[in-house]
């Protein structure tokens, strides 16, 4: 039997096969695994140990914060507290950066989505956490939100799936790679090597609750999804999680789009570019697929603030360029 392929040689290999792929980053993204296991073990045991429900307070963006929204908050600031390398972290949890070491030496910055699909977590379903690692421009200066909205560079990035299995991909530029937690061993062992994603369908994830205060044109895009035609794939196959992570990650294995679109609610979008976005869109296109606002490809956007929100769409490539089309077009 072929030997298991552990996250941390995996790491090791990309560091000989390309000299961007630095030990620093190769710690901060073993570090990231491993506190995706202390959030894992969390989920599964939270009904047990009193980490299900509210915990009265909302998050920047007003959404009601869950007991494990807190608690993988926690798990990945600590995570990164000690690590020397981490100058400061960007949060959804976190109002403001927490900054850590800006004034010195560390390289890099975090920014974390440490609980998406918070809606999922009293009722078992999938949740994930999304993250990525920014090389500083400004090492030892403090003006940290000025960098990541300017010139502070990504250089990986990746999300963790909490699903029947616990799943860490990521890429950081060479590929996208996927690893499962093999819970008894305690290490992400590699399952899925450079993930393709397929060019399109046969799945679209979307709120369809809110597809009343989506524009005409997007409205559209919606309805030519579901008209029947065996020759383009169509009708295609709703499938809609509630966790934008478990929906990304059935796109870049078998196709299709996710779209969270502006509507009445959220004129602007509601998921956040920095730590939600951004991050998917690096690891989607890595894999072949694509991610845009529906007018702008994402990875060409800079957030204008912490908690910036654009409209999304992200998944398979020609499924997203269709989505541009009719986002670009005019008319009721
Ligand atoms: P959180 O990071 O706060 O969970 O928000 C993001 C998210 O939950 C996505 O994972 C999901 O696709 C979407 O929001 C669900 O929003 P809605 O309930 O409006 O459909």
């Amino acid at each position: 039997m072929k030997a298991a392929v552990t996250l941390d040689r995996y790491l090791a290999s990309e560091e000989r096969l390309n000299e961007l792929s630095t030990s620093g980053l190769s710690e901060l993204i073993l570090q990231m695994a491993f506190a995706a296991k202390i959030v894992a073990r969390e989920i599964r045991r939270a009904a047990l140990v009193g980490k299900l429900g509210l915990v009265g307070e909302r998050n920047p963006t007003g959404d009601a914060q869950k007991k494990l929204d807190l608690f993988a908050n926690e798990v990945v600031i600590d995570a990164f507290g000690e690590s020397g390398l981490v100058a400061a972290i960007a949060s959804e949890e976190l109002e403001e950066l927490r900054t850590i070491d800006c004034g010195g030496d560390a390289s890099y910055l975090l920014c974390a989505d440490p609980l998406d699909g918070s809606s999922n977590t009293d009722v078992n379903g999938a949740v994930g956490t999304i993250f990525s690692f920014y090389g500083r421009s400004r090492t030892g200066t403090c003006a940290v939100e000025d960098e990541l909205r300017h010139d502070a560079e990504l250089l990986a990035a990746g999300y963790v799936l909490y699903g029947p299995s616990t799943m860490f991909v990521y890429s950081r530029g060479q590929g996208a790679n996927g690893f499962t937690l093999d819970h008894d061993v305690g290490e992400f062992l590699l399952s899925h090597e450079a993930i393709r994603c397929p060019a399109r369908g046969p799945y679209y994830s979307a709120n369809l609750g809110r597809y009343h205060g989506w524009p005409a044109n997007v409205q559209r895009f919606a309805d030519h999804l579901i008209e029947r035609d065996t020759a383009s794939g169509r009708p295609y196959s709703l499938r809609y999680t509630g966790a934008l992570v478990a929906d990304l990650h059935r796109s870049l294995l078998e196709g299709g789009i996710y779209l969270y679109p502006a509507d009445e609610a959220h004129p602007n979008g509601k998921l956040r570019l920095l730590y939600e976005c951004t991050p998917l869109a690096f690891v989607a296109e890595q894999a072949g697929g694509r991610a845009s606002s529906g007018r702008r490809r994402i990875l060409e956007l800079r957030p204008q603030s912490l908690h910036h929100t654009v409209p999304f769409a992200v998944g398979s490539r020609e499924d997203v360029e269709l989505y541009e089309k009719f986002a670009a077009s005019r008319g009721p």
